[in-house]
């Protein structure tokens, strides 16, 4: 393994290593893992603090291959132990609960709900052990000479401006970050879809209400009922995307959840409220995924609205191909996998898209729909909880397609 190098020129700090990874979320996170394990040496970049990364709220669902994952690069035990496994889910709709099996429907496949700012916590801990560098809180990030033969990276960590150096710049910067603008206009093209609606999550401390996960299509809109543990459930409705929280007190939220989960001879727990945020949703794939020596993965390349679960799971399957187009390269000198890095994940990324479209829109009200939509969208759930052959299409959506065709 090659060590990163460090150089001390006046006050700015310059490295040198193989692969500079922007962004310390899941994607660039288990990039830096699987790059060990591989004997590749890697520097992460992250502009937010190790405290607001690790408490940033956000994915629940893992797929069966995620965990898997995980387990055989070292970082599961914490993820085996307090993780919820599940095996099938609840709809709801029309006064209805049904339950999909989808252990049953898949042959022995399962899902996990262990939250991300936990994976993040493992990852970076386990990181750090190893050696592993993350430079936390950095500023004023760009990119250079991507299309060259040696790309860097400067950054500005408090009032200097450092640099690194790399082989391959690896893009986990998420929606926002600089790398997909990196690629020049003319080079990519971009597929979005706005969601006339947003998602209201809540973090709440109370015992589970139900044994496993519901996803309600109700006449006032959408709601999921999730967990987080024992005692701390994660609840989502659906609202106006451009709402303010503050017309949401608790008393309102509850009210709604009532509504939207109510089903008789049952009750939904509540409990304090103490984490809340809206969050508007969207669908995106930017292609291609590569320019030169730059590779995008996860939410800086594609976005799912959050209904299929899909987005962490699909930000580590592009990770998990690239560390392999970069195994290939430093072992074997060929290049073949690092070319064919966007036609590899793209075909899987939009089967995400498609399921996490056609969830959302399943499952949502969408008023700027016609009544006509609207009786479509309730026929096909009623198809999908009473067809073996819709419910398990879904299953293995929801479970985690197979990589290839
Ligand atoms: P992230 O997690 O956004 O991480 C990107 C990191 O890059 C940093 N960054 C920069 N670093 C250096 N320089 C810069 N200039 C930078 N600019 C930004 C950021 O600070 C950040 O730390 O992207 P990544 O790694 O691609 O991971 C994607 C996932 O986080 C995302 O897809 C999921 O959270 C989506 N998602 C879900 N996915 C699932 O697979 N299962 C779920 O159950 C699930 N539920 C959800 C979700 C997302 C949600 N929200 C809030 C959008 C539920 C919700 C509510
Ligand atoms: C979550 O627990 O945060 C969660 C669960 C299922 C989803 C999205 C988010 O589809």
């Amino acid at each position: 393994m090659t060590d990163s190098s460090f150089a001390i020129s006046g006050a700015s700090i310059e490295m040198k290593t193989q692969i500079g990874i922007l962004g310390a979320g899941p994607a660039g996170l288990y990039l830096a893992h699987l790059l060990h394990r591989a004997g590749i040496d890697c520097v992460i970049l992250e502009s937010r603090s190790r405290e607001e990364i690790e408490g940033t709220i956000r994915a629940g669902v893992l797929e069966q291959w995620v965990v898997d994952l995980t387990v055989q690069l070292g970082l599961g035990e914490r993820m085996m132990r307090e993780g919820h496994f599940h095996s099938g889910v609840t709809f709801q709709f029309g006064g209805q609960r049904h339950h999909i099996d989808m252990e049953e429907l898949t042959s022995g496949k399962r899902v996990t709900v262990y939250a991300q700012h936990e994976v993040i916590k493992d990852l970076v801990a386990a990181r750090l052990a190893h050696g592993g560098k993350i430079v936390f809180s950095v500023q004023d990030v760009q990119l250079h000479n991507v299309d060259g033969d040696q790309p860097k990276i400067t950054y500005r960590v408090g009032g200097d401006t450092d640099e690194l150096r790399c082989d391959f710049i690896a893009g986990c910067d998420g929606f926002h970050g600089p790398s997909r603008q990196a690629i020049p206009v003319v080079d990519r093209v971009e597929y979005q879809k706005i969601y006339p609606f947003g998602w209201l999550g809540i973090l709440a401390r109370a015992p589970a209400s139900w044994h496993e996960l519901i996803y309600s299509r109700h006449e006032r809109g959408f709601g999921l009922l999730s967990t987080r543990s024992p005692e701390i459930q994660r609840l989502y409705l659906q609202c106006d995307p451009n709402d303010a929280i503050a017309n949401w007190p608790d008393e309102r939220i509850w009210a709604e959840m009532q509504l939207r989960f109510g089903y008789p001879g049952w009750t939904l727990i509540e409990g304090p409220i103490f984490q809340k945020n809206i969050l508007a949703m969207r669908s995106f794939v930017c292609e291609t995924m590569q320019f030169g020596r730059l590779f995008l993965a996860g939410d800086a390349a594609h976005i799912v609205p959050p209904t299929g679960a899909k987005g962490l799971n699909l930000a580590v399957a592009d990770v998990l191909v690239l560390s392999q187009g970069l195994e290939a390269w430093y072992r074997r000198g060929t290049r073949e996998g690092l070319d064919n890095y966007s036609p590899a994940c793209l075909p899987r990324i939009w089967k995400g898209e498609r399921f996490s479209w056609y969830m959302t829109t399943l499952l949502h009200l969408d008023e700027t729909e016609g009544r006509f939509e609207q009786r479509v969208r309730m026929a096909d759930l009623d198809y999908v909880v009473h067809s073996r052959a819709a419910m398990t299409a879904l299953a293995e959506n929801y479970v985690g397609l197979p990589f290839g065709n």
